[in-house]
């Protein structure tokens, strides 16, 4: 820095100084000539004036008066002396000084008198810089009769420009010295400070202390380095924790599953393979907004579960662009790097047409699939022109994935969910080779519920091209079981789970879905007061009320939102001393709201929080509050800390994520759950209160139970269910399916017993 300094300071010294010498030169230039011409101008009119008195003097012969004047005009006011001279150039009277010096011959005196002109010359006597000028004398009949020098003394110009160049240099020191101190101020303020706080959170990243990151303004000055230093600390920052995370599990001789753990996990047993994941959500969606792209990561434990495994082995995740700037973020192959701040694996986005995307993912997929699997009495709705496109749509995520696995030798494909059951069959026939595994995130229904749809031979035909198929419980295993040995020509193997169908193996395991379980997460403050926040959060709603319940969906009609809020209605009506005291707050997200049954439903949902609402309310108390708008994850943590209790009442889930999130997020081990038992979770999460949404009654007597347990029993329940969420949690269910996957081609039939979780077979 020292060096940078002075040559900064050098730079600027030698151009102001060089633009001040120009400038100053330019200006002495201009005042010498200005003194020039006043010391002529004046010279002249003294000559003149002289030269007229003198020849009155020779007229009259008065030669001492001539004496007199050249001795009265000597040595005054700049004026060395003058002479008077005849014709012929020889000396009549001169000042005494300087009659050595100034001979009648000199040249303006010559010149002044064969000229009759005055004249006028700059020059130096001796080491004395003057002004001579001469004037002509003439007689009374205007003849020339010989001339008068007056000589100037011009030392003083000379002072005048020696004193302005003075004050130049002057000036100029001046300048250096502010210059100087400026730049040195800037340097420190604007580089070396920066810099000097940079490398201090540097040096703490790498020293593992608590580092502050830099201000912006800090980080503004590298704004070259910063998109690279702060992804690179963040990086830092994950790898120490996973680090102290991993090395924590060590010491205390636990399992838990991390990212770094199921990173390396999935690492062995691909042993080199290729994985590729394929969803219809994407994991980045990029958007217009304000005329900027945007990059969002939809709020999904899938996101979190499967990246770690992608960022790990560098696989490809193939999905459908759906974002408004998706296309301008691809290159020429509709390929882009992600994560977007420290690209590690390939995001391909496959493009859908406005009819492709109503006729597969709202018609069929929606209005047909989700239906038929969920028993909750919505009529599915099966029409030939939506299964046309959902056909091609699976085609086309086929032609895709063929295209990405070209070359590859062994490699591994993790297909999710309803949108893609014809996708196993498509990329199995051309690719044998290729590892394949589907996960069903809804449930599977009985036979009987699942035959009244008019393709179910080809979607069963579709998901049996997979190697492995995975259902979130066993009793959906079963019921898949059930509907193949009824439906096609195949063989069921109910000892190992398994299906084999034209010498093709499908196994058939439970992988029940998890959260991810960040008891330390930065996002979720330690050691907060939930009734502090929850004071805090009921201020804000602008209600008055003591007990919070709480309920987070999508607003579908499998959610069973509208039995939670009668139920809320009967606990009420049974224990009105909760009257002014219980608000229930629902945050429902929208969710498929081109589809007629949803917007029909979301009506129907706001309506009966209306009707409780308006039967019950009182000043700023009210039973039920619905925000129908999507959160995002903080908001929904916060209404997961503060609630005494939160109602998962839905009237078939495949698993319900949400029981988990709330059972994660509760580190004050406070807080009861109430489940449906027509979840998945249900079969996990035995410490919940469980219910039959469908009992609006018993719901709402479950609501008092929650409220009026007893502490101790609140937080053994609590705790037991924590530590099923911690032991399974999201990377446990990918490292799992994977893991089982990665194994069936070795020793299948082994591994996919020693694969399947204990859970109870219990059938809807
Ligand atoms: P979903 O039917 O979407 O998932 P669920 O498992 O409950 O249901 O997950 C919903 C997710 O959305 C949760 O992470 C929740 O926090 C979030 N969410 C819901 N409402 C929200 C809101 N208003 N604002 C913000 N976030 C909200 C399908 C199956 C499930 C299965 C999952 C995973 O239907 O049975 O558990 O896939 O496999």
């Amino acid at each position: 820095m020292r060096i940078l300094s002075l040559r900064l300071i050098g730079a600027l010294i030698i151009g102001v100084t060089l633009v001040s010498i120009a400038s100053s030169w330019y200006e002495v230039q201009s005042q010498k000539d200005s003194l020039h011409s006043d010391l002529e101008r004046k010279a002249e009119i003294l000559g003149e004036s002289l030269a007229r008195t003198a020849e009155l003097y020779l007229e009259t012969g008065n030669r001492p008066g001539l004496e007199q004047m050249v001795r009265r005009f000597s040595n005054r006011d700049h004026l060395l002396g003058m002479g008077v001279y005849g014709r012929d150039g020889s000396a009549l009277v001169v000042t005494p000084g300087l009659s050595p010096v100034l001979p009648g011959t000199s040249q303006p005196l010559r010149d002044a008198i064969l000229n009759d002109h005055s004249q006028g010359k700059f020059t130096r006597l001796g080491f004395k810089g003057v002004y001579v000028s001469s004037v002509p004398l003439y007689a009374a009949n205007r003849e020339v009769t010989g001339g008068i020098i007056v000589v100037h003394d011009t030392g003083y110009i000379r002072s005048e420009i020696f004193r302005i160049w003075s004050r130049v240099f002057i000036h100029i020191a001046i300048q250096m010295l502010v210059i100087s101190a400026i730049t040195i101020l800037i340097v420190r303020w604007s580089l070396t400070g920066p810099i000097a706080r940079v490398a201090q959170w540097m040096r703490e990243l790498r020293t593992g202390l608590h580092a502050v990151r830099p201000g912006a303004n800090d980080l503004d000055f590298l704004w070259r380095l910063a998109p690279e230093v702060a992804p690179l600390a963040e990086s830092m920052r994950r790898a120490r924790a996973a680090a102290e995370t991993e090395a924590r599990l060590r010491n205390a001789n636990e399992s838990e599953w991390t990212a770094q753990r199921l990173a390396d996990h999935v690492r062995n047993r691909l042993d080199g393979s290729s994985l590729f994941v394929v969803s219809n959500r994407e994991p980045y969606v990029h958007t217009w907004r304000d005329n900027a792209i945007d990059v969002s990561v939809p709020a999904s434990g899938l996101v979190a579960a499967i990246e770690p495994i992608l960022c790990a082995c560098n696989g490809t995740w193939v999905a459908h662009g759906s974002g408004d700037a998706d296309a301008e973020t691809v290159d020429s192959h509709d390929r882009l790097q992600v994560p977007p701040e420290d690209p590690r694996y390939s995001l391909r986005r496959v493009w859908l047409s406005a009819e492709e995307e109503e006729g597969y993912y709202y018609g069929f997929a929606n209005e047909g699939l989700w239906p038929l699997c969920h028993i909750a009495h919505t009529r599915p709705i099966f029409r030939a022109s939506d299964w046309e496109h959902y056909y091609n749509v699976n085609q086309k995520f086929a032609e895709t994935l063929v295209e990405e696995m070209a070359g590859e030798a062994h490699p591994v494909v993790l297909i999710q969910d309803y949108h893609f059951a014809l996708l196993p069959r498509m990329v199995k026939d051309r690719l044998p080779h290729a590892r394949i595994a589907i996960f069903w995130h809804i449930p599977w229904p009985n036979p009987e519920s699942f035959e009244i749809c008019p393709w179910q031979r080809e979607l069963l035909d579709g998901l049996l091209g997979a190697d492995l198929i995975g259902f979130h419980v066993r009793a959906h295993c079963i019921n898949f079981l059930n509907t193949v040995d009824r439906v096609l020509e195949a063989r069921v193997d109910w000892e190992h789970f398994s299906v084999k169908r034209n010498d093709h193996q499908s196994s058939v395991l439970p992988f029940p879905i998890s959260v991810e379980f960040s008891g330390e997460t930065p996002d979720i403050p330690g050691g907060i007061d939930a009734a502090e926040e929850r004071s805090a959060l009921i201020r804000e709603l602008g209600i008055e009320a003591v007990f919070i319940g709480v309920g987070v969906d999508r607003v579908d009609y499998t959610k069973g939102i509208i039995e939670r809020f009668q139920a809320v209605e009967s606990f009420l009506e049974r224990y009105p001393s909760y009257q002014g005291k219980f608000t229930f707050i629902q945050l429902g997200a929208p969710t498929r709201s081109r589809i007629k049954r949803y917007a029909d439903f979301q009506a129907e949902v706001e309506a009966e929080a209306n009707r409780i609402n308006a039967r019950f309310k009182r000043g700023k108390w009210r039973p039920i509050v619905f925000q129908f708008r999507q959160h995002n994850r903080q908001e929904v943590q916060r209404y997961y800390r503060i609630a005494h209790l939160c109602m998962v009442t839905s009237l078939h889930d495949g698993m319900n994520l949400v029981a988990k999130e709330y059972v994660a997020a509760r580190q004050d081990e406070r807080g009861i759950l109430i489940l449906s038992r027509f979840t998945g979770a249900a079969r996990e999460l035995y410490d919940a209160i469980i219910v039959n949404p469908y009992d609006v009654k018993s719901t709402g007597e479950a609501i008092a139970r929650a409220l009026q347990m007893d502490v101790g029993e609140m937080i053994g329940r609590m705790r037991r269910m924590r530590t099923s969420v911690k032991e399974h949690n999201i990377y446990w269910w990918a490292g799992s399916l994977i893991g089982a996957l990665c194994e069936l081609r070795l020793e299948q039939k082994e591994s996919a017993i020693a694969s399947i979780p204990d859970r109870i077979p219990v059938e809807m």
